[in-house]
């Protein structure tokens, strides 16, 4: 099983380069973000809660993503390998990932961080809201908290796996196509 963590700050492309990787490598995506705003949509109890704190640019609470997280691996049993995209955001979640992995003996095999400039990351997401229906892009103030969070919250997920030896940067400023070249060529580096 080939398991990739894509990990970077909000706007740094986690989304955007997720399609691509899967279409080339076949992997199963499992985006926090998407499986959110699905509840969201569907005005389920768990989407109701979750949008208080997402509307804040704050993170939705760890058990809540992580028993979301452990319902998709289990829903397929026969991956080939995960993208996980926007998780794991906090040392707990990544804690609680190496031991879903572990039990189906699998484990993280790489995490490629997009690195991108704070004003170009600002700049992506105001652009995505003026262009989407998507609330947390919606206002400077509200983007700003989002990227807050991720450094006090989501930053040190880097050290747990920067130990485990898995941790790679990835210059994510450039075109689409150029940021999904530089992460191909880490990718088949371990293929
Ligand atoms: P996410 O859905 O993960 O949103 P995101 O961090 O903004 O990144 P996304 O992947 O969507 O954007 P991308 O950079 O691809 O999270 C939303 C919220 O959900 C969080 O704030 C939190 O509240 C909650 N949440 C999610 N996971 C959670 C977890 N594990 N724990 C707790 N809470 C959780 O793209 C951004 C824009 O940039 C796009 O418009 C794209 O077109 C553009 N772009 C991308 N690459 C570009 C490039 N190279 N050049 C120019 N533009 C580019």
């Amino acid at each position: 099983m080939f398991n990739l963590i894509l990990f970077g700050p909000p706007g740094s492309g986690k989304g955007t380069q997720s399609q691509r990787i899967i279409e080339k490598y076949g992997l199963i995506h499992l985006s926090t973000g998407d499986l959110l705003r699905t509840e969201i949509s569907l005005q389920t109890s768990l989407g109701i809660m979750a949008r208080n704190f997402m509307d804040q640019g704050l993170l939705v609470p760890d058990e809540v993503v992580i028993a979301m997280i452990a319902s998709r691996i289990d829903e397929n049993p026969r991956a080939l390998g995960f993208i996980f995209d926007g998780f794991p955001r906090t040392c707990a979640q990544a804690i609680a990932l190496d031991d879903l992995l572990n039990r189906k003996h699998g484990e993280i095999s790489l995490v490629l961080s997009l690195v991108v400039p704070e004003p170009e990351l600002i700049r992506r997401l105001l652009h995505r809201g003026a262009t989407s229906m998507r609330a947390d892009d919606a206002s400077e103030n509200l983007v700003r908290a989002r990227i807050l969070e991720y450094h006090d919250k989501t930053a040190p997920v880097a050290d747990h796996y920067a130990r485990l030896g898995k941790f790679r940067t990835i210059r994510g400023d450039g075109s689409v196509e150029e940021t999904f070249l530089l992460l191909c060529t880490e990718i088949d580096s371990l293929l």
